[in-house]
């Protein structure tokens, strides 16, 4: 069985101007399909581990035949890490519900989270993801190189944001803390929401 891509449930426009249409078809239609096509390959010998969710490969790194480790942790962390941040991205949403809740309570006030979360994303060396995760129930700011998931460290992962430049060079250029601010108006809150109250 392969693994398909997951469509994006909303225009390549819907975002703009914060993420514009050309970094989603390219994003999305080339580089994440890029990570499935490559995913499908690596397991292409392995029957037994096709019928796996990409979640189960990924928190079971070590038990993966040596020769496909390495492929299944980059090409299933961009599959699975892609899939997750289409649906994390909406524009007029904002922070409510049991969230709202835990993020005051871990970090005081929203704008200190954003302050930290935006931070860590700044200083990220390279390519890599910066996520908000439920680490031992609490929330936590954490940074994965390459297309790592927090899975595979037993964390659950409620928010992502890619801090690769094909997420933002053609709009951005090297400016990416206007792009991590330009990000903070298109995070779906209803979905970090549920993925939060799925965690606990
Ligand atoms: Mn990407």
């Amino acid at each position: 069985m392969q693994y398909i891509p997951e469509e994006l449930d909303y225009a390549y426009d819907a975002l703009e101007p914060f993420i514009d249409q050309k970094t989603m078809e390219v994003h999305h239609d080339k580089h994440y399909v890029g990570y499935v096509d490559k995913l499908n390959l690596a397991l292409e010998k392995y029957e037994d581990l096709q019928n796996k969710s990409i979640e189960d490969l990924l928190k079971n790194l070590n038990n993966l035949p040596e020769e496909i480790r390495t492929a299944v942790r980059n090409s299933g962390g961009g599959a699975l890490n892609h899939a997750m941040f289409w649906k994390l991205l909406k524009k007029d949403s904002t922070v409510s519900g049991e969230i709202a809740q835990a993020i005051d309570e871990k970090f005081g006030s929203f704008e200190e989270f954003k302050k930290q979360f935006t931070d860590a994303s700044v200083k990220l060396f390279g390519s890599g993801w910066c996520w908000l995760v439920v680490s031992s129930g609490q929330l936590e700011i954490v940074t994965t190189a390459n297309q790592d998931n927090p899975i595979s460290l037993g964390q659950i992962p409620i928010l992502g944001l890619d801090i690769w430049e094909h997420a933002y060079y053609l709009k951005y250029q090297n400016r990416r803390p206007e792009y991590i601010e330009a990000f903070f108006n298109v995070i779906n809150w209803e979905q970090v929401n549920e993925y939060y109250n799925k965690s606990k």
